[in-house]
This record gives structure tokens, sequence and C-alpha cells, in this order.
């Protein structure tokens, strides 16, 4: 192997899922997605990058991202929910955008502002406030190249399923 094989190999050990938000006041939401991740042994790492309050460092953190061996970027935010879209904007790494449901519009702002992306800029947007889904999904896009991955979510969809029988069967009786 080539030093340059070595200094472009993605980092044993680093995160590979990036879990961004715009405030601390996002966590709450957002700690749903860092849970999903541990519960598959994924690495992550979990920060406040505010487009709006910090956007020269929301703008690095979106250009070093795959070079730092991310593969996956969840970003959260509430409001005028730029971050998702302004980091697809700079980073060739799939964005999964979390809607941070606030105190006014039930979420719907966030929502609207995170899933109207311009066609090129996609960011796979999951339901308001359903930080869960978004690590599971950043979970499937890893695993679409990693069988051990893929085995244990295919072992959780199994779970999935025993769990819902078993809610058939108390209905039934
Ligand atoms: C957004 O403003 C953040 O993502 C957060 O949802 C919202 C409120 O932020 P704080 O005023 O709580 O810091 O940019």
């Amino acid at each position: 192997m080539s030093t340059d094989d070595v200094t472009s190999s993605v980092p044993a050990g680093g995160p590979r899922v990036g879990i961004v938000m715009g405030s601390d006041s996002d966590w709450p939401t957002m700690k749903a997605a860092a849970e999903a991740l541990e519960e598959f042994g994924v690495p992550y790492e979990a920060d406040v990058v505010s487009a709006h309050r910090m956007p020269e460092e929301m703008l690095r953190y979106g250009k070093d991202a795959a070079g730092r061996g991310l593969g996956v970027i969840i970003a959260g935010a509430g409001g005028a929910a730029h971050l998702p879209g302004m980091l697809a904007a700079v980073t060739p790494l799939p964005v999964v955008g979390v809607p941070v449901p606030l105190r006014y519009l039930d979420g719907m702002d966030s929502l609207l502002s995170i899933v109207q992306m311009p066609a090129g800029v996609p960011v796979a947007t999951v339901a308001i406030g359903n930080a869960r889904n978004a690590g599971l999904l950043a979970v499937r896009i890893l695993a679409a190249s990693d069988a051990g991955l893929r085995q244990k979510m295919e072992e959780f969809q199994e779970s999935l399923a025993e769990s819902a029988r078993a809610k058939g069967a108390a209905v039934r009786g």
C-alpha cells in the first residue's frame, strides 16, 4: 500500500455519521438519532453547527465531512431550517434532514424548509421530530456497502415484525 493509499483511507474507528443541529435546544429531539446509531454500533459525532449563527463553520463542516471519513450527515433544525439544505449544497455525502418542531407552527415550518429542495440538491427528509428514523436511515445507507451492518438491519426488521405480530396476538386475544 502506498503512502497515498494510507492518507486517502478512512480512519479506522472514526465517526461514520455526523449529527449536527442548529442549536443545543434541538438535542432533546436529535438524540434519538444518536441512540439508533448506538444500537447498531455505528460510530458518530454530534455538534451544534448553526447555518444562521455560524455560517462559516457550517460551510467548513460540510466541505470537510467526506474527507474526514463521514459517510452520512444527519442535520436537524427548527423554524427557518436551512442547515440540511446548505450542507447538502457543499458535500457529496447523503444528508438526512430532521425537521425539529418548535413552539409555533407545529414543525410545519421546519418540514417545508427542509423538504422543499430544488432539483439537484437532495435532502432525505424524515417526519417532523422523527430523528430515530434519521439514525436508522443512516444505518441503511452505510449498510448498502457493509454486509455486517446489513445483517444487523435485517435482524432489527425481523424484531419489528415479531413485535407487530405480538400486538396482533394481544388484540385477537
Ligand atoms: C434553529 O432555531 C435551531 O435549529 C433551533 O431549532 C431554533 C431555535 O434555536 P435556539 O433559539 O433555541 O438556540 O436555528
